[in-house]
């Protein structure tokens, strides 16, 4: 059996990437409802909102599902103990060291699985007793690091023992195969899961990400430290012009405030920020979740056979 869906006692392998002001429990019932493991995004809420989203999510599935903590977030010390009083299973980080919440955590025995962007971080979250990482490339939306999955995934797996679960840029059979390839036990899904049935954003964000193509989306904030992939409309091309010309921080920080929030709940094409990964380009239609986790599994088979590569 899979490592990984026996570690988080899901049918497949596969986990919901931790997508702020998206995920909530409506998402994150629905892919765990579905064989993967869902998970509620907390990086804008305060703690008796997410406290709320998990008793909600229990109330919506009997499996399990998890709680992503964004590390930069005001309120990442009191999410990081309502996953402990709240009996969560399984934690994932992102944006961030989250040592200082591992023993406690480990104590609590909460699953944790830190996303990582280098093998620096994935070598020290093993020595914390992470039980795997989620090695995401910057193919993936919104906040990312410097290095491709495709770069990344073999030099994390030859790095370190726990298993490692594959993240940015797969959207369909063909880049689970090859995250399987690269070394990754399993897969985080977030851009293919935009366009659920059942992912409560705004059918403007939908729509921008059945458009997209390929070259859809851009990376602003690479200036302040604080890399974010989102897809192409006004606000983003105002941002990176803005950026060219070095004004200041604030300036731009005032460009990018309440942003997303513009984007998810009023579709605001013009001055939100619609976080997609690379792979948007892939996703052209709109349908229930399990038919997209199951489709991301059913062509492996068939197609490791067809590969013929020798
Ligand atoms: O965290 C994400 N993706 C996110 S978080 C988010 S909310 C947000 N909104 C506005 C601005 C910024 C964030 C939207 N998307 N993915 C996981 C991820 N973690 N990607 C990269 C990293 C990462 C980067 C550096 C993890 C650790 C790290 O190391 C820092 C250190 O201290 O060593």
């Amino acid at each position: 059996m899979n490592q990984i869906a026996k570690l988080l006692g899901t049918k497949y392998p596969l986990i919901q990437g931790g997508m702020a002001n998206i995920a909530d429990h409506r998402l994150a019932s629905a892919v765990s409802n579905a064989g993967g493991l869902g998970l509620i995004a907390s990086a804008a809420d305060d703690k008796e909102t997410v406290r709320e989203k998990i008793r909600k999510c229990k109330e919506l599935t009997s499996k399990p599902f998890g709680v992503n903590i964004m590390l930069m977030s005001p309120n990442a010390d009191q999410i990081a103990e309502v996953v402990i009083e709240e009996h969560v299973k399984v934690v994932t980080t992102g944006a961030g060291n989250p040592g200082k919440y591992m023993e406690k955590w480990k104590e609590a025995g909460i699953i944790v699985i830190p996303v990582i962007a280098s093998t620096a971080l994935a070598k020290r979250m093993e020595r914390a007793g992470a039980d795997a990482i989620i090695a995401e490339g910057q193919e993936a939306g919104g906040h990312i690091g410097e290095l491709t999955t495709m770069a990344l995934i073999p030099q994390v797996v030859d790095q370190v023992k726990i298993p490692v679960i594959a993240a940015g840029g797969i959207g369909d059979y063909r880049g689970v195969l090859a995250a399987f390839a690269l070394g990754a036990k399993g897969i985080q899904v977030g851009t293919a899961l935009l366009v659920a049935d059942e992912c409560p954003i705004h059918q403007n964000y939908k729509d921008m990400v059945l458009r997209a193509k390929d070259s859809d989306t851009i990376v602003t904030g690479r200036e302040t430290g604080t890399p974010v992939r989102v897809l192409k409309n006004p606000m983003a091309r105002e941002y990176v012009l803005l950026s060219q010309k070095g004004v200041s921080r604030e300036e731009l920080e005032r460009l990018t405030l309440g942003s997303l929030k513009r984007a998810v709940f009023d579709g605001d094409i013009e001055t939100g920020s619609f976080m997609a990964g690379q792979i948007a380009g892939l996703v052209d239609r709109p349908l229930p979740v399990e038919d997209i986790i199951e489709s991301l599994f059913e062509g492996v088979v068939a197609y490791k056979k067809e590969l013929e590569i020798l």
